[in-house]
This record gives C-alpha cells, sequence and structure tokens, in this order.
C-alpha cells in the first residue's frame, strides 16, 4: 500500500493507560508486531521535553511508524490501522452500523474518560482534597458507564455493537478495567456485564484480566 512504511511500529504507551490499552488490545486482536516504549504517567515521563517532541499534548498513547512520523489519538490510529490491515473487519462496512460504533467510542474517549483523565483527577484532588477526586472520578464514570451501557443494551449483543467484536469494544472494554480500578462495580450496567465477558474471553483483552 502506497501510504503504508514498511518496518516495525513503535507504541508509546503507558500499559495500565486505558487509551493505551485500546491500542494494545487491538494490536493482539490483529496479531500485528509492535516495539512498546513504555511512558510511566505516574512518573511524569509524558511531561519530558522527549516525549513532548513526540506528542506536544503530553498523552499516550503515541504510535510512531517505521519513518519516525508520530500519530497521536487514540481513535485516529485504530482507523490507521483498520485501513491497512482490514481483517478481521472490526468497523461494520454498512454505514449506520460504523456510525453506530463510532458514536461508542466517542462515549468513552470523547465524553467518559477526558473528565476522569490523570491530569483532571490531580487538579481536583489539589483543589479540594483526595476524597473530591475519588468521588469526582466515580461520580463521571457512572454517569459515563450509564450512557455507554444505554448504546449498548440498544444496539449490542454479545459485544457492545452486535455480536461480533468491533473498534468500540476497544474502546468500552478499558473503560470498564478503568471502572474497576476506580473501585466502581457494573452492577447497574448488565448490557456492559455482558460486554466485559464477551471481551475478557478473547486472547486480544488479555492485559485487561
Ligand atoms: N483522547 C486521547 C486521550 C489520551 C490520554 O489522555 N491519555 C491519558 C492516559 S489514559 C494520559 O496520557 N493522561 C496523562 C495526563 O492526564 O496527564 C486518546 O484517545 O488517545
Amino acid at each position: 500500500m502506497a501510504n503504508q512504511p514498511t518496518g516495525a511500529l513503535r507504541l508509546h504507551a503507558d500499559p495500565r493507560s486505558s487509551s493505551s490499552l485500546r491500542v494494545l488490545c487491538y494490536l493482539r486482536h490483529k496479531a500485528l508486531a509492535v516495539t512498546l516504549v513504555p511512558v510511566r504517567l505516574g512518573e511524569g515521563e509524558h511531561r519530558s521535553a522527549h516525549f513532548l517532541a513526540l506528542n506536544p499534548a503530553a498523552a499516550v498513547p503515541v504510535l510512531e511508524l517505521p519513518d519516525g512520523q508520530a500519530l497521536t489519538q487514540s481513535l485516529a490510529i485504530l482507523e490507521y490501522l483498520e485501513a491497512l490491515h482490514p481483517q478481521p473487519p472490526l468497523l461494520p462496512a454498512e454505514s449506520l452500523a460504523a456510525a453506530r460504533v463510532r458514536s461508542l467510542c466517542a462515549l468513552v474517549a470523547a465524553d467518559l474518560h477526558p473528565v476522569t483523565n490523570m491530569r483532571v483527577r490531580r487538579a481536583v484532588a489539589q483543589a479540594a482534597g483526595d476524597d473530591a477526586a475519588t468521588a469526582w472520578v466515580r461520580d463521571f464514570t457512572l454517569q459515563g458507564l450509564a450512557a455507554v451501557e444505554a448504546a449498548a443494551a440498544r444496539h449490542g449483543g454479545a459485544f457492545s455493537v452486535g455480536d461480533a467484536p468491533t473498534l468500540a469494544d476497544f474502546f468500552v472494554a478499558p473503560a470498564l478495567f478503568n471502572a474497576r480500578r476506580f473501585g466502581v462495580g457494573l452492577d447497574p450496567f448488565p448490557a456492559l456485564q455482558r460486554v466485559q465477558a464477551a471481551c475478557l474471553a478473547l486472547p486480544a483483552f488479555e492485559p485487561l484480566r
């Protein structure tokens, strides 16, 4: 393919961060080789001059292409890889189904995740204390998951859209992993419990177990 550089992909990621896990699980699902370059968020490595040269937005993941070009934003990374490696397909060919998939990706990546991200948790903790930050994250996680649950209950089957994995599951499953980290249970979310079970049964999602 004309726009597909040959050679090794490098993924700059913190393997415990949910945005990184979206890409890591996807690469496993497609059996794509990648070199992991660890970026320890807890150590502030994403704010180093070296990393900022790669991603001025100071966030992981970053996919470094064989020619050295950097690609940021997990959804853009997955759509790029999906265009190059369409088998097995994770984006339905039918437009409405594809829009449902992208809608769920956005519910996680654009709505839920930004308000619970590390920099926001830290800012709330600094302004109002650790307990307030914990309450903040749990509250926004519950609100975000309620929206994802509603979408999965309407359009999902075994997975979050339909009965086969799609890109949406690579956003939803890491969000459920985060919910567990934050002490948010899935009891109110039966559709998400079903999606989680289906994802965790696949080898691709082993990093979330
Ligand atoms: N929308 C971005 C989000 C990237 C992002 O915020 N990643 C988090 C880790 S899950 C991060 O690097 N946080 C660092 C911080 O908040 O300072 C994506 O989908 O890639």
